[in-house]
């Protein structure tokens, strides 16, 4: 499969040789989506700025992104295959690669069954075309149960929550930060991450923006992070609490008689008996625990409650902790008792351009948890997934497991794509130990690094300035309906093959197929998508010819022909010349700058799938759950508890080895209040021994009163420290790996999320 570069846009009048080059592609680097303006020197990025004619990010870029070249060209990214010779990892071709991979998976499925092979899928699977495209071929050609996605340890509660409230896993609410006038930010730091589960470029223009209007911006935050510095009221609330703090609030919501439903109330059910289910967790009842007061609760209540308009939005601290789920759907919830939820300046449901056509409004299939359970723990099921934090134990615990539970025996065989968890998910150290017992491990990644050291093949996707683009994740969470797409900017370098390519070989050795043209693998795709679609009655193409349809796409190579046909039949699609002037691939193309699809617009009740078809706003699994968030008012946690922290120069575990990413004030230091530090005799700059119940790890001091007393914090993702890796800058400053500490066991029950923050740990000077 190929894929042309985008034509030059505008050659440099500076370069008579013609050679230097602009072209347009959107960063991968975050949620934000920026679009980039890459100065092209022959075949290398020498420059990377904001494209100020994107129709979304109008020119904004931030210090990553201005990275972009380096990320790209890193000379310690993998250019060709590895295949494990005994017990080495050496370069060898495409064909000896997918050969091994044949003959590694095939003989464990046929001998194990397909549940013995485990698929794990991490974050920057999303900010590619080929990351969300093959993959869900890949599980279900395998048939295999064992899959394992960063979800579980990152927004998973979301989904549950949505689930549950609207039947409909990725029906996820985004605030509308551009009009709100009062946005409640719970467990987010936006001004370094720029922003997740609400793709907005330049976030922080828009946070003073939203203050230049007018509007109030509160933080909830045990860390005084720099968006709280912008913020008109910040909340130092207790590490793992929110869902009580929002509990409360939601209380005063009922208990002043401050509910108002508004547009939503035919849409609405169980309203009431809400109400009753919140009765006991009034203000002072969890005032202790949050060690928030209660009047600044009811203050936090009534300030939603009479707002214009508002947005609450809560993200990694209130998400990957104890009550991770329950504090999700209390998020929606506040939205939904002050009737915010589906209107503008509240929080309103993207409608993206490869979204499936809309559904008939009325009852739907509802959602389900737990329609399997994992072998060894038996977790339930969420979303087709198994908890990230069970992936160490599925390895290494032999046996059937528990009654109930998939059964079989451990697994076997791993196939991963673009994740590290040796640093990225709990219990990084018998993980580690894990891989390395496997029978056989391929993993699509372009680096060496703490996990993949362990493949046996490593099957190296080409760098981002050769590969196409298009966020058919991030367009479903992004505050404005727009559409981009862009081709390679630069050609695949010889010897390369396109990450799409390399996946869709990687389905067909897996499935038997070996050897079969990758091409057949997007053709079996859009076939069975066009039969569907012909036989729906409401469709835009119902009763045509799928193949005559099948011609009509447009693209070069399958991947490109899929997303031709997604956008046809979207929402805004041409539906094959149902709706002239609709979108297409090609209208994208003639589009560099994107294709702007307007502001939010309320949608209810189209998007609830839920089976009454009506919002459910007291679920009975979230129900049961209240109990034990019942008892959390009780705790009053002695000792410290660790959170995470992201600085703005770094992207989860694998942007360290890029000069410039790291370093100074974005180092892998522990920040311990001043108070603690005093009573616990650490010096700024010394070091301090953090154990917790996986491990133990040796960190260098940074005192700050940016932290509350009794909360310190670590940023996650470092720990280059091992053996066996190609990472020559990030080994030089490794840091410490924050995942070590924890033992894999505190999850979030209903949506088996990993508990990464609110963490338990002990802390002792080390004298030098
Ligand atoms: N303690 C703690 N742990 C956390 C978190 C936390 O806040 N605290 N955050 C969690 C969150 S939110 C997330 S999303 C996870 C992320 O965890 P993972 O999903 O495992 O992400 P990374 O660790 O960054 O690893 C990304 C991998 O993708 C590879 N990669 C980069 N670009 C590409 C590409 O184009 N194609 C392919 N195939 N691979 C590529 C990189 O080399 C790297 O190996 O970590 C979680 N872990
Ligand atoms: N620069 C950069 N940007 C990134 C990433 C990156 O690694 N670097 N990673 C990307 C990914 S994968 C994701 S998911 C997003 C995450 O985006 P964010 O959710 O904005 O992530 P963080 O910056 O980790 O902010 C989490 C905040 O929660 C706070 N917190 C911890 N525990 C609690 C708690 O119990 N309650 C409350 N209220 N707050 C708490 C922490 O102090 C921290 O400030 O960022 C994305 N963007
Ligand atoms: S904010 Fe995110 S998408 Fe935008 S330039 Fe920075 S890293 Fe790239
Ligand atoms: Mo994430």
């Amino acid at each position: 499969m190929s894929s042309a570069p985008s034509a030059p846009l505008t050659p440099s009048a500076s370069s008579p040789s013609g050679t230097t080059r602009t072209a347009l592609r959107v960063c991968p680097l975050c949620e934000a989506t920026c679009g980039l303006a890459l100065t092209i020197e022959g075949t290398a990025v020498t420059r990377a700025c904001g494209d100020r004619d994107d129709v979304f990010s109008h020119g904004f870029i931030c210090p990553k992104g201005a990275l972009f070249g380096s990320v790209d060209g890193d000379p310690d990214r993998l250019t060709r295959p590895l295949l494990r010779r005994r017990g080495r990892l050496t370069e060898t071709g495409w064909d000896e690669a997918f050969d091994a991979v044949a003959a590694g998976l095939r003989p464990v499925i046929e001998t194990y069954g397909p549940n013995a092979v485990g698929v794990v899928l991490g974050n920057p699977n999303v900010h590619t075309v080929a990351g969300v495209l093959y993959p869900p071929l890949l599980v279900n050609g395998i048939g295999t149960r064992s899959l394992f996605t960063a979800t579980t340890l990152d927004q998973m509660p979301k989904h549950v929550s949505s689930g549950l409230l609207y039947g409909d896993a990725h029906a996820i609410p985004v605030p509308d930060l551009d009009r709100t006038d009062h946005l409640l930010l719970l467990g987010a730091n936006p001004v370094e991450s720029n922003g997740s589960l609400c793709t907005a470029p330049d976030f922080p223009g828009r946070l003073a923006a939203l203050r230049a209007r007018g509007g109030t911006l509160t933080v909830i935050d045990p860390r005084r992070t720099s968006t709280a510095r912008l913020a008109d009221r910040h909340v130092a609330i207790r590490p793992g609490t929110d869902a009580l703090l929002l509990a409360a609030m939601a209380n005063v919501l009922f208990a002043e008689d401050r509910v108002r439903l508004r547009h939503l109330a035919p849409h609405v059910l169980q309203v009431p008996e809400l109400g009753s289910a919140l009765v006991e967790f009034t203000p002072e009842a969890v005032s202790e625990a949050c060690d928030v007061a209660a009047g600044t609760i009811r203050d936090l209540a009534r300030e939603l409650a009479g707002a214009p308009t508002a947005a609450v939005y809560g993200r990694i601290g209130s998400s990957t902790v104890l009550f991770g789920t329950l504090a999700s759907w209390l998020v929606d919830v506040l939205n939904i008792l002050t009737g915010n939820l589906d209107r503008p300046g509240g929080v309103l449901f993207p409608q993206s351009a490869t979204d499936r056509p809309p559904r008939p409004v009325g009852p739907g299939s509802g959602f389900t948890l737990g329609r399997w359970r994992s072998r060894v723990s038996g977790h339930p099921e969420v979303k087709g997934e198994l908890p990230f934090a069970a992936l160490s134990e599925e390895i290494d615990t032999p046996g059937a497991g528990v009654p109930g539970g998939l059964g079989g025996g451990p697994l076997r065989a791993l196939v991963t794509s673009a994740t590290n968890p040796v640093l990225s998910a709990p219990d990084g150290d018998r993980l580690d130990r894990a891989l390395a017992g496997l029978d056989f491990m391929v993993s699509v990644d372009p680096y060496l690094n703490e996990t993949t050291r362990h493949a046996h093949v490593v099957l190296p996707p080409p760098r981002p300035s050769r590969t196409p683009h298009y966020d058919f994740a991030f367009n479903m969470l992004a505050v404005r309906n727009q559409a981009r797409y862009s081709r390679p900017a630069v050609p695949l370098d010889a010897g390369a093959m396109a990450e799409t390519e390399i996946h869709a070989r990687l389905v067909l050795a897996a499935t038997g197929l070996h050897g079969a043209d990758p091409a057949d693998v997007d053709a079996c795709v859009v076939d069975s998508a066009l039969v569907q679609a012909v036989a729906d009655p409401l469709g835009p193409v119902h009763g045509r010819d799928p193949h005559a349809l099948a011609a009509e796409l447009d693209g070069e190579g399958g991947a490109e022909r899929r997303l031709d046909l997604m956008l046809r039949l979207g929402p805004y699609g041409d539906g094959f010349g149902a709706r002239p002037g609709g979108l297409t691939l090609r209208r994208l193309l003639d589009a560099p700058h994107g294709v702007d699809l307007g502001p939010l617009r309320p949608r209810l009740p189209q998007p609830l799938a839920t089976r009454s078809g009506r919002v459910e706003l007291l679920p009975p699994p979230i129900a049961a759950d209240l109990t034990r968030l019942a008892l959390a008012r009780h705790d009053r946690p002695g000792g410290y508890v660790l959170v995470g922290r992201r600085h703005l120069r770094s992207g989860n575990s694998w942007l360290h080895n890029v000069p410039g990413f790291g370093g100074g004030s974005q180092s892998c230091t522990l920040h311990v209040h001043p108070e603690d530090a005093r009573r616990l005799g650490l010096a700024d700059g010394g070091r301090v021994r953090v154990s917790g119940s996986g491990g133990e790890v040796a960190a260098q001091v940074e005192i700050t009163d940016s932290v509350r007393p009794g909360v310190v914090s670590l940023p996650r993702g470092w720990g280059h420290d091992r053996p066996g890796t190609r990472l020559r800058v990030a080994a030089a400053l490794p840091g410490v790996n924050v995942n070590r500490l924890l033992d894999g066991s505190l999850l979030d029950p209903l949506s088996g999320t990993a508990v990464l923050n609110a963490v338990p740990v002990r802390l002792t000077a080390i004298c030098t």
